[in-house]
């Protein structure tokens, strides 16, 4: 490992923060696309939002009492809905609330020692140019049939990374998120995301899901059992998994992972040379549901004790 990287591999233990307009829905973050809903339909949530209990101190605590050395945060989920400040943008917690909740959270991370990343969908169901392809929410109605303009959502992007990477300080790491058969490097204009998040911030470590090559790879609530390897070379890995299936607050959905279940995949991340990033997924109000406060807290005191 190099000076680059070595943070991350010997880090282990991050938590993952999927936060947004999805959960005032509290029945998972697709809960857009799922259910077909119109901007209209979807707006309901915007208007209501007000994180009042978002407390990124409090959050960053609890990843350090969890044993966590690293959190990273949905600037932009799927939606499109920002949790910054971002001039390219009214679509946004600073426009809705006067809030910029990815400043709140990296400065309370590097206040707690913890290293930053940000995840950054490529998929933007707000977005007027963006395809209104098989996931968009739109998909069964006219819309399907606008003419949208992709490079000018690629412009979109890159402003956005720009920002991101620029107005915040040090940011440790990018989670960008997904390519599929339909949207790949071209559509994504992957290279030059890569190229110009690695220009911004020279240390940064950035996922493969641009669809080329990136720092680490990511598997997906599946749990590896060896060491991962890319092209016959051992590759970085962090496995993320959910508490519960979902990965925006889920109300109804009880059912939880055990923690010591997942001390166990976290010692078999590690023995098997790969991080594990855990995800929690604050209410609407921004608040950890009591049963992921406890989960956290019994992992915490096995990490306490042995990591
Ligand atoms: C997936 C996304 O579609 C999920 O909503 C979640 O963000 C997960 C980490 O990545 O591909």
């Amino acid at each position: 490992s190099t000076d680059r990287t070595g943070w991350f591999e010997a880090s282990r233990f991050g938590l993952f923060v999927h936060f947004g307009l999805y959960s005032l829905a509290a029945r998972h973050e697709w809960v857009r696309s799922r259910e077909a809903m119109s901007q209209q339909q979807y707006d309901r949530y915007l208007h209501r939002f007000d994180p009042d209990l978002f407390d990124a101190r409090q959050l960053a605590r609890t990843a350090r009492e969890s044993g966590m050395r690293y959190a990273v945060l949905t600037a932009k989920h799927h939606d499109g809905f920002c949790l910054f400040g971002s001039a390219l943008s009214e679509y946004t917690s600073m426009h809705a609330t006067g809030r910029d909740l990815v400043r709140e959270f990296v400065d309370a991370m590097r206040a707690e020692g913890l290293r930053v990343g940000l995840y950054y969908s490529l998929l933007d169901w707000h977005h007027p140019d963006f395809t209104v392809d098989e996931h968009h929410p739109l998909r069964d109605t006219e819309a399907r049939r606008e003419p949208r303009d992709m490079a000018r959502y690629r412009e979109y992007m890159k402003g956005q990374i720009r920002e991101l990477l620029t107005e915040y300080g040090r940011i440790d790491m990018l989670f960008f998120d997904f390519t599929y058969p339909e949207k790949g490097p071209e559509e994504w204009g992957s290279r030059q995301l890569l190229d110009l998040a690695r220009e911004l911030q020279p240390g940064i470590l950035v996922n493969d899901r641009l669809g080329i090559p990136g720092d680490y790879v990511t598997p997906e609530q599946y749990q590896p059992d060896r060491p991962l390897e890319r092209d016959g070379e051992r590759v970085m890995w962090e496995a993320c998994h959910t508490l519960n299936g979902s990965w925006g607050y889920d109300r109804d959905n009880h059912d939880y992972k055990d923690p010591a279940l997942l001390v166990r995949m976290l010692v078999e991340s590690v023995a098997c040379g790969g991080n594990l990033i855990l995800n929690v997924g604050p209410t609407g109000r921004g608040a950890l549901a009591p049963r992921t406060r406890d989960t956290l807290r019994a992992i915490g005191e096995w990490t306490e004790l042995h990591a």
